[in-house]
């Protein structure tokens, strides 16, 4: 059975793009893979700071994980730090990668320059040290991502090969795998940046907890563009083949099929704005109800936890053997 893992951050609400770009994925992965999916809050140390606030952030982002339909029966949801083979495999990826490499990463320089005067910790650098073993640690096979993920997933791939060459067949060469649509969900109000929960306002962010009436208002301010000709070119029209994009990941008929029945901008605002309400409803309440079983969420993360510690340790100590590393007796 093909391994499937994948992680999400827990900073902040999670929103339209996560949802379309990745945990749908997910979900449709459980029923044919043997799926480990991640909640990093280690990776969230990178840019927060405060006491209190990752744990809670923790606890809802797995309440949204298992209302959108990850089933803990089929799939493995578990908590990076519960898994400390994660910050011991990281360092070994951390030799295995460069100085350069790392420079190169696009999530890095616009993360720090976002961050300007703030700290930018050494940890939001070799980050994608952490992911590589996040993904290698499970021996994944695929790594179903965002558009924005892939960079991580090549370097990924590039650490596994180096290791390999070097000390011997130790990890599995992962692969991205992104949905056909909404692989890259952009801000309504800036439909050439990505739709992020980092974004300065989040009048283009469509939150996974928006009520309706907020889902429409959003959807109805939508940037477009002057003209008024509904077709699907991204390049030259971004913030219609956004909305095109974002219809076509809730009903599955193709952006251009869809453009075609529309002649006016209105009416696929509206109609965006109504396949995105009917599609986060459900998931909206069995979040709530979710939510209101805290030890019950907590129980199911300590089921995650110790499935993912037996796949890691199993891991981490062949990385160790084939490195050489003396054992403890
Ligand atoms: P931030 O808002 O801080 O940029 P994020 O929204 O990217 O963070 P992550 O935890 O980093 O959140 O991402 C979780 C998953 O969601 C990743 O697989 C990522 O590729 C995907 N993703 C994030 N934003 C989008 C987007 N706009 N469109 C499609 N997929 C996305
Ligand atoms: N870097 C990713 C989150 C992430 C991840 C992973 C994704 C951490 N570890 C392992 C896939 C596999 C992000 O910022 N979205």
């Amino acid at each position: 059975m093909t391994r499937v893992l994948s992680c999400i951050q827990p900073t902040g609400e999670v929103h339209l793009g996560n949802y379309l770009g990745a945990l749908r994925n997910w979900v449709s992965g459980q029923d044919r893979a043997d799926a480990f999916h991640g909640i990093v809050d280690l990776h969230a140390l990178t840019v927060v700071d405060s006491p209190g606030v990752i744990g809670d952030d923790t606890l809802r982002l797995a309440a949204m994980l298992f209302a959108v339909g990850l089933d803990p029966d089929r799939a493995t949801v578990f908590v990076q730090s519960h898994v400390p083979e994660h910050s011991q495999l990281s360092w070994v990826m951390e030799c295995t990668v460069s100085f350069g490499e790392l420079s190169r990463m696009t999530q890095f320089k616009d993360k720090s320059a976002r961050r300007e005067q703030d700290f930018i910790s050494a940890g939001l650098f070799t980050y994608p040290a952490l992911q590589a073993a996040d993904i290698l640690l499970y021996d994944a096979e695929e790594v179903p991502v965002g558009d924005d993920q892939r960079q991580h997933i090549e370097i990924t791939r590039d650490i596994a090969l180096r290791f390999n060459h070097r000390f011997g067949e130790t990890f599995v060469v992962p692969r991205a795998v992104t949905p056909p649509a909404g692989a890259r969900v952009m801000d309504l109000q800036e439909p050439t940046s990505k739709m992020s929960k980092s974004a300065t306002t989040l009048a283009g962010c469509i939150l996974m907890t928006d009520t309706a009436d907020m889902v429409a208002k959003k959807f109805k301010r939508a940037v477009t563009d002057s003209e008024s000709l509904v077709v699907y070119d991204p390049e030259h029209k971004p913030g219609v083949s956004n909305l095109l994009e974002i219809l076509s990941a809730c009903t599955g008929e193709a952006p251009s099929d869809l453009a075609g029945r529309y002649e006016q901008y209105g009416p696929l605002k509206s109609d965006c704005g109504h396949a995105v309400i009917e599609t986060l409803a459900p998931i909206q309440e069995r979040y709530r109800e979710l939510l209101d079983d805290r030890g019950e969420l907590s129980r199911l993360l300590t089921i995650g936890a110790d499935k993912a510690r037996r796949v890691a340790t199993t891991t981490l100590d062949r990385a160790y053997a084939a490195i050489g590393l003396l054992p403890p007796r």
